[in-house]
């Protein structure tokens, strides 16, 4: 008999430590992940959110913003060129690379190409001697920031564009960039080909195929090939795609997903682009440039048109709230600097944004939810500052509701929320409630989050507030949330 019972209670300790082990293994689950998915270094360049673009080349000196091709070399003389300024002035403004006009239309290149005389080496810049990709690639380092660099595909100087052999000329020069200069981050790959220009004296007009002539899925690879870490920007992709403006807008719902194969450099439907696709085939988010003057390239007569700070927030919180990251063109001017009014508008645009996020109310304060997929996955992990855990419900469970408790009332008008989206991107629409009077009310009601969301609300006061994730493809992630109250930020 007592052996009997002893068996039967071995049996229950054993079938208990079962049932814990499966219980544990569960628990630590995470959800699959949901394609497409971002590589290693599209998640690299996610967290870059914010860096300059420099529009700096012929163009500053002929005072136009496409050259025909058959610009002097002489006519390049900037008196006080100082690039360490503009990394300076990168820093400063809390940007996280440059990326420059090593090459624009007109083919003029910013460093001494061995496969054409039409450089700065035929400049009296520094008498010829000088290499501004060098110089660039240097201040970069010097102040921690990375670099970007944008080749022209079309380029109206040359004599062989439109036929093949610039397609190897252009992959010489592609070649001369991303081997001699160190790490490149991204390479920007422009929509404008074809038309009209110098090429070698011919002046004519040269179309192209822009979906057959450039022989793009080489070129790609090869730019891989050369920097393993690079991303390639054109109007869709591969690793990053245009917003389909030059604004600085994304669409309030931006997928990061895209069918990509639907578009090429040049070949696109802009309307698409600032949205992306729901049932996309591809990671390719979106990338905001936009000039801080009306050209992107440097007018003297557009001194006081430089945006203004609510101009320049509209922008911020459109790209880099909405799911993009924002390329904020500098047109350098002709001493080779960034203008004194530009300066002006990255510091106080900085200090603005600096002052609206400094104190995250959020920070510290609980999280519970309707619903989790064990104690990996708690609520509370939106809350932690740590990027790496994140809330996940269970994958049935697809409608999840998150609510943080502040202990006492709050003032607030922002809202920063985050997916984890290494599983993917999956939330399709989601409503922002808080507790006023005892009841909750809605404040928001949004579609998409993706890599981050910025909502600006009306001042709400309120002790408690609730995400109620009403859609999504799959079982919602979420890996961040942050709340301030922005007081100085002009109305
Ligand atoms: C466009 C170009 O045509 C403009 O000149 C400018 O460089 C802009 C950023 O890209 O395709």
């Amino acid at each position: 008999m007592i052996n009997k019972h002893l068996r039967l209670m071995k049996f229950v300790f054993f079938a208990a430590l079962c049932l814990q082990f499966v219980a544990c293994k569960n628990e630590a689950l995470p959800p699959e992940p949901i394609d497409p998915l971002p590589s290693p270094q599209q998640m690299d360049w996610h967290e870059m959110e914010y860096y300059a673009f420099v529009h700096f080349n012929m163009n500053t000196f002929t005072d136009i913003e496409w050259g025909l091709g058959g610009e002097s070399p002489k006519l390049f003389n900037p008196t006080e060129l100082d690039v360490r300024q503009w990394a300076r002035v990168a820093k400063e403004a809390g940007m996280k690379a440059i990326i420059l006009t090593a090459k624009h239309h007109d083919g003029f290149c910013l460093w001494p190409s061995e496969f054409t005389e039409h450089s700065v080496k035929n400049s009296p810049w520094k008498n010829g001697e000088g290499d501004l990709i060098q110089e660039l690639a240097d201040a970069c380092k010097e102040y921690g920031l990375k670099m970007g660099l944008y080749l022209s595909p079309w380029d109206r100087n040359h004599k062989d564009y439109g036929r093949p052999e610039y397609i190897t000329y252009y992959r010489n020069q592609l070649k001369e960039l991303l081997t001699n200069y160190g790490d490149v981050f991204e390479l920007w790959v422009d929509g404008a080909n074809g038309g009209d220009g110098y090429y070698g004296g011919a002046n004519e007009t040269r179309n192209v195929d822009r979906t057959t002539y450039y022989d793009w899925e080489t070129t790609f690879a090869l730019a891989r090939e050369y920097q393993p870490r690079i991303v390639a920007f054109s109007d869709g992709g591969p690793e990053v795609r245009w917003v389909g403006n030059e604004n600085g807008f994304a669409n309030a719902t931006n997928w990061a997903p895209l069918r990509r194969a639907e578009f090429a450099p040049g070949v696109a439907d802009s309307k698409q682009l600032g949205t992306g696709h729901e049932d996309g085939t591809h990671w390719v988010p979106a990338e905001c440039d936009v000039s801080i003057r009306p050209g992107w390239y440097y007018h003297k007569d557009q001194d006081d048109k430089v945006k203004s700070l609510e101009h320049l927030l509209d922008i911020y919180y459109k790209s880099v709230g909405r799911n993009a990251n924002l390329l904020l063109n500098l047109p350098v001017d002709r001493r080779g600097l960034v203008h004194e009014n530009d300066v002006k508008a990255l510091i106080e645009l900085r200090k603005t944004l600096d002052e609206t996020f400094s104190t995250n109310l959020a920070k510290g304060k609980k999280a519970t939810s309707s619903d989790d997929r064990g104690s990996k996955f708690k609520a509370q992990n939106v809350l932690d500052g740590d990027k790496s855990s994140y809330w996940a419900t269970k994958d049935e469970v697809i409608i999840g509701e998150l609510e943080i408790d502040f202990g006492k009332p709050i003032e607030f008008n922002r809202l920063v929320l985050q997916e984890y989206i290494q599983l993917g991107q999956r939330i399709k629409s989601f409503e922002v409630e808080a507790l006023i009077d005892g009841e909750f009310h809605t404040i928001a009601t949004e579609t998409t989050i993706g890599y981050k969301r910025i909502l600006r609300l009306p001042d709400t006061k309120t002790q408690k507030l609730r995400i109620k994730i009403n859609d999504a493809k799959a079982s919602p992630t979420i890996s961040n949330i942050e709340v301030y109250n922005a007081m100085t930020e002009p109305n």
